[in-house]
């Protein structure tokens, strides 16, 4: 299975999604460092993506994943990711839109786009929607793997 590193805001729902990915019961738990164990993802802390000074962690630990999914969430209402920013690594780099039924999922959509993710899953990890098709992704064959 790939490694995903999961990026995004504080609040984006980046620990929540790898609870939904672990299967594990749904519970807040604000992360405070970067989450990397010997599974499939790497949990980041949003302070990372919104300080530019400790971004550079994101850009280091994004070369420990195979694919780099971009979070926002559905509430968003502005976007953290400059224009095409997804040419700043050789990984794969997804969009994920959380929370996505309520606030604006294609406003996020459109943001992630233009962050120049080109595919995109729209997930919601406290019901479980669109969780199965990042998993199939993530388990697709023909993909580079680096780690
Ligand atoms: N309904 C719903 N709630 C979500 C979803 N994703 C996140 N949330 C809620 O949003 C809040 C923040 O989610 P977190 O997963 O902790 O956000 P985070 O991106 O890890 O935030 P930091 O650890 O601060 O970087 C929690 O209360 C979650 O329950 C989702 O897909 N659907
Ligand atoms: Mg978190």
């Amino acid at each position: 299975m790939r490694r995903l590193i999961l990026i995004g805001r504080s609040e984006a729902g980046k620990t929540t999604l790898t609870q939904a990915l672990r299967g594990e019961r749904i519970h807040y738990n604000k992360t405070q460092s970067i989450g990397y164990g010997e599974d499939f993802l790497i949990d980041t802390p949003g302070e990372y993506l919104q300080t530019a000074t400790l971004g550079h962690a994101l850009a280091l630990y994004a070369y420990e994943a195979d694919v780099v999914g971009l979070l926002m969430n559905a509430g968003e209402p502005y976007s953290l990711y400059p224009p095409n920013i997804t040419c700043m690594v050789n990984r794969e780099v997804i969009g994920i839109v959380t929370q996505c039924n309520e606030g604006n999922p294609d406003r996020a959509e459109n943001w992630l786009r233009l962050a120049g993710c080109e595919k995109i899953f729209r997930v919601d990890s406290v019901t479980g929607e669109g969780v199965g098709a990042l998993i199939d992704y993530l388990n697709e064959p023909g993909h580079p793997v680096y780690h």
